[in-house]
C-alpha cells in the first residue's frame, strides 16, 4: 500500500511544473465542518487531496494542451478538460488505483456540489476560507462578541483558532442568532466567502478533491491555512469587492500577491465561452 508521502510526491511530482499545486487532508477535518448534505460516509481517517491551479497554469498547461488537441472535438470546457486530463494522468501514476476524483463544477443528482471545494481547500491548509462569521473578529483576530440565541445570551470570547468549535453557532449565513450586532451585512444579505491563497491572493482556483479509498492515516497533520487577511476591515473588504464587484477581479488583488494571471489568460477568461473557441484557434497558432 502507498504511503501518504508517496501519494503526494508522485502527485505533486507531476503536477507542479504544469501550475498545480496539491495539499493533502485527511477527510475527518472536512466533515467536521460540513453540514450533513455534504459530508462523505468513509472513514474519517481517510486521505484526500485538493488541487488548485495557479497563475502559470494558463502558460505552462493549458497552452501546450490546446496546441496539441483538436479543441473543437471537446466535449467540455477547454480547461475543465485540460485539467481533467492531467489529473488523470498523476493518479494512473499512483499503484492503487482505487480513486474518487470529483471536480469543482460537478454536482450530485439532486443539484448540489459534490465537494465543496473552498472548505476543502481550508481544512488542507491551502488557502484560508473567509466566511461572513470571519468580518465579525476584530483587528486583532480575537474578539469579545456578545451571542444572542433566541433567549439565551451568551458572552463569548474566540480567536480564529478556536472558532472552530463554534461551527454550529456561527455557520455561514447564519447570523440571525450569531453575533448579528457585529455583522456589517443586513441579516437579510448572502455573503459568499472568498479563499486567498498567501502567495497568489485570489488568482488561483480550486479545481478538483481526490479520495484515497485505501489510504488511511489517522497522523496526517492537519496544516492550518495561513490567515494573510488578517484585520476585519480587510476581510469585510474583501466580501464587499467578491460578492459587488467580482466581475472587475479586485478580490483578487486583497493582498500583494507574488504572481498574477498574464494578459492573455485575463483576456481569455474576461471572453464569453461562446467566443472562446476563435480566441484560442489563433492563440494554439502563436
Ligand atoms: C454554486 C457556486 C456559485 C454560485 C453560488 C455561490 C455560493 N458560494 O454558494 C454563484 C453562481 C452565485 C457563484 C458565483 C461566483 N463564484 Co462560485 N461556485 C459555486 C460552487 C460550484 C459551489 C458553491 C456552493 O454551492 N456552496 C454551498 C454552500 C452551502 O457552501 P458554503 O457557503 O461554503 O458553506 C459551507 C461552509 O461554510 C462549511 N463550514 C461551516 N463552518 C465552517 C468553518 C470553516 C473554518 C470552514 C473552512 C468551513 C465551514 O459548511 C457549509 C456547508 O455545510 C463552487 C465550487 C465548489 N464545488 O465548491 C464555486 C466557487 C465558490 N466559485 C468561485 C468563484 C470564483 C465565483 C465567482 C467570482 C465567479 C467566477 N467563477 O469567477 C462568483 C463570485 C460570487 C458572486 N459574487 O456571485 C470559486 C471561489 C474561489 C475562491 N477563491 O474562493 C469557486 C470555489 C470555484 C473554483 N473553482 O474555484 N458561484
Amino acid at each position: 500500500m502507498l504511503s501518504s508521502q508517496e501519494v503526494y510526491d508522485t502527485l505533486n511530482g507531476y503536477l507542479k511544473s504544469l501550475g498545480m499545486e496539491v495539499y493533502l487532508f485527511k477527510l475527518a477535518n472536512y466533515n467536521e465542518m460540513v453540514t450533513k448534505p455534504f459530508k462523505f460516509q468513509f472513514d474519517g481517517n481517510t486521505v484526500c487531496a485538493v488541487i488548485l491551479t495557479v497563475p502559470s497554469f494558463f502558460e505552462d498547461a493549458f497552452l501546450p494542451y490546446i496546441r496539441n488537441t483538436d479543441v473543437k472535438s471537446l466535449v467540455r470546457d477547454p480547461i475543465d478538460s485540460c485539467i481533467a486530463f492531467h489529473v488523470n494522468k498523476a493518479v494512473s501514476l499512483l499503484k492503487d488505483q482505487n480513486v474518487t476524483v470529483m471536480y469543482d463544477y460537478e454536482l450530485t443528482p439532486n443539484r448540489r456540489p459534490k465537494v465543496l471545494v473552498q472548505t476543502a481547500a481550508h481544512v488542507a491548509g491551502a488557502a484560508f476560507y473567509y466566511q461572513r462569521k470571519h468580518a465579525l473578529l476584530n483587528g486583532s483576530g480575537v474578539c469579545s462578541t456578545t451571542v444572542h440565541c433566541s433567549d439565551s445570551v451568551t458572552d463569548v470570547h474566540f480567536s480564529s483558532q478556536a472558532e472552530y468549535g463554534l461551527q454550529s453557532e456561527f455557520n455561514n449565513n447564519d447570523v440571525n442568532c450569531a453575533a448579528a450586532s457585529s455583522d456589517p451585512w443586513d441579516a437579510k444579505k448572502n455573503i459568499f466567502g472568498a479563499c486567498i491563497h498567501p502567495r497568489y491572493g485570489g488568482w488561483f482556483a480550486i479545481r478538483s478533491v481526490l479520495i484515497f479509498h485505501n489510504l488511511v492515516n489517522k497522523n496526517l497533520h492537519q496544516s492550518e491555512p495561513v490567515d494573510c487577511v488578517s484585520t476585519r476591515e480587510q476581510r469585510i473588504e474583501l466580501l464587499n469587492r467578491f460578492n459587488g464587484n467580482w466581475q472587475d477581479w479586485s478580490y483578487r488583488d486583497i493582498i500583494s500577491v507574488e504572481a498574477k494571471y498574464s494578459e492573455i489568460q485575463r483576456k481569455y477568461f474576461a471572453t464569453l465561452p461562446k467566443d472562446r473557441l476563435k480566441l484560442l484557434s489563433e492563440l494554439a497558432l502563436t
